[in-house]
């Protein structure tokens, strides 16, 4: 696979974005130059993700984005996205990487220093650590593991990190300085009132500590 080119992954939740409808914010974030997207709406019905897997991964292509699915291997397939996000009880990474082969990327959600070993052993192009802070999510994501679990992991590991939970633009610097390669966000997008300007918010963060 091609070394990990983006440095901000918008994961999507359609019961964060105000009442307002999920496929209009992302519209706008893919606009505002949002990177790479996971659609991650584990509550929708298979043929309901497929069909806005499929709408998203034309528009995701318009704009030069990447599309990972979490964990339907058979979506990412029957759309062509860039990658599957996997999660702890997903196939392992090495039966996925059988069945997607070479050319699509694996990403994988870790929530210690020993996942994260574990992700890149099974041979997964990039992790997701977290929760680091406190997120309004965060009892379904366990309590925060803090800077000092996310230097701990980029030592150790050399596949790229993206820091997850409670992630704002002005927490850049720090996670950047404890080792993530990119960071992963719901609300700081999805949430917010300016999409837009979220977005570029957290591009500009990560462009001015890389
Ligand atoms: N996964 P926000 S935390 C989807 O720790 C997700 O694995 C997490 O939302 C993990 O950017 C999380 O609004 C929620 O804090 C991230």
């Amino acid at each position: 696979m091609p070394p990990v080119d983006f440095r901000l992954y918008l994961v999507t939740d359609r019961h964060q974005t105000k009442g307002r409808p999920l496929r209009e914010l992302l519209v706008r974030s893919l606009r505002a130059g949002a990177p790479a997207i996971q659609l991650r709406e584990r509550d929708l019905e298979p043929r309901d993700l497929l069909s806005l897997a499929r709408e998203l991964q034309g528009l995701s292509q318009q704009h030069g984005t990447k599309l990972f699915v979490n964990d339907r291997v058979d979506v990412v397939e029957s759309v062509g996205a860039a990658g599957v996000h996997l999660r702890a009880d997903s196939l392992p990474v090495s039966v996925v990487r059988r069945l997607l082969g070479p050319t699509r990327w694996i990403g994988v959600s870790t929530h210690s220093t020993q996942d994260v070993v574990e992700a890149e052993k099974g041979g997964a192009d990039f992790a997701v650590l977290g929760p680091i802070y406190d997120t309004p999510s965060k009892r379904r994501y366990g309590d925060p593991l803090g800077l000092r679990v996310l230097e701990e992991a980029s030592f150790r590991c050399r596949i790229p990190i993206f820091a997850i939970g409670g992630i704002t633009p002005a927490r850049v610097p720090e996670v950047r300085r404890a080792g993530a390669f990119g960071v992963a966000v719901i609300s700081s997008i999805l949430s917010e009132g300016d999409v837009e300007m979220a977005t570029r918010s957290l591009l500009d963060a990560m462009a001015t500590t890389v």
